[in-house]
């Protein structure tokens, strides 16, 4: 039988196949062993489409996982230096950011942008608590016109809710539409507000105490898709923090930077860092204004950063 998994605990997964039932299905050993030679610490991620079969016994066995289309790894928080496959096949991702209570920086927005690109992964950055922010010239409204305008310059959809007061969400729903969407964003600005929102039948879900360990599911490394009853999921990621990481060179990082790509095959040396290489074209197109000052400063830091781990993946 065919299916889709929807939940991952490590242990077992939830596959939901044909017809929509759910089975709960262990995994073949035969892909348990192949964790020493691949650098991932789980072949299984939510969003696999796979093959189950009845194993020994009662049980249902995964024992067939079809290539993915796209995938996004965060490092293991059980093995160190091991990466932990969390969803795959995703057909875009959902980026919460709020400017105000609390506010996302650009950093944390252009790293998480790297990593969808590099992943194939397209975003739409959706701005939540809008209602905190409306009707006054506010310092934060002005910060989210000055953010906002970034992002669509360079081509990325953005969208302006209030989770809360349920605003604007039909906009968002038209975006969700029949594809699978993972929620990303960092504590706080409201995914599972938004998740009970546009789904209010999958509140208790999302506040749900892991069986196994007895602690908060933000503690915990499971992944769930939901179905959406208009059309489409979502998966629902607990500790988005540690998203990017990447192997491949510092000199690649600029290749999703989206406005960088499209001139840095105008570098004078193809393996340029854009820092202050002569004859960069990255460089020209920040000194022209045409790349903004935010993304070019997020990019330098994020090479620095990356120069200095980089070491630890190669
Ligand atoms: N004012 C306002 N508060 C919101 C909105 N969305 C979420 N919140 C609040 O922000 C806090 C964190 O929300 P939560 O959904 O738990 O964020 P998560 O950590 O991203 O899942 C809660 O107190 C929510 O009530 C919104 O649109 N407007
Ligand atoms: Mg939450
Ligand atoms: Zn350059």
């Amino acid at each position: 039988m065919k299916g889709i998994v929807t939940k991952s605990t490590g242990s077992w997964y939830e596959v939901k196949v044909e017809g929509g039932d759910i089975i709960k299905c262990r995994l073949k050993g035969i892909f348990r062993l192949d964790e020493t030679k691949e650098k991932d610490s789980n072949p299984v991620a939510v969003g696999d489409k796979v093959e189950i079969e009845k194993g020994e016994g009662e049980d249902w066995m995964i024992a067939v996982i079809e290539p993915r289309e796209n995938y996004i790894v965060r490092s293991s928080p059980k093995h160190k230096g091991a990466r932990q496959i969390i969803a795959a096949n995703m057909d875009q991702a959902l980026l919460i950011v709020t400017m105000a209570n609390p506010r996302t920086s650009t950093g944390f927005i252009d790293r998480f942008l790297l990593t969808a690109e590099a992943y194939h992964i397209p975003t739409v950055i959706v701005f939540n608590k809008q209602d905190l922010l409306e009707g006054k010239a506010s310092k934060a409204k002005n910060k989210q016109d000055f953010v906002a305008e970034i992002y669509q310059n360079i081509g990325y959809k953005t969208v302006f809710i209030s989770a809360l007061k349920n605003e604007h969400i039909e906009e968002l729903k038209d975006v969700m539409k029949n594809k699978t969407s993972l929620l990303a964003g960092h504590s706080g600005v409201g995914k599972t507000t938004l998740l009970n929102t546009i789904e209010p039948g999958l509140g208790l879900k999302t506040l749900a105490i892991s069986k196994n360990t007895g602690k908060g599911m933000h503690t915990t490394t499971f992944v769930e898709m939901h179905p959406l009853n208009f059309g489409g999921s979502i998966i629902d990621t607990p500790g988005i923090r540690e998203f990017g990481i990447l192997d491949f060179k510092p000199e690649e990082i600029s290749h999703y930077f989206i406005e960088m790509r499209e001139v840095l095959n105008k570098c004078k040396f193809n393996n340029c860092t854009h820092e202050n290489e002569p004859g960069c074209a990255v460089r020209r197109a920040f000194e022209d204004g045409e790349i903004s000052e935010e993304r070019y400063i997020n990019y330098l830091t994020i090479l620095a950063d990356y120069k200095a781990n980089y070491k630890h993946w190669e």
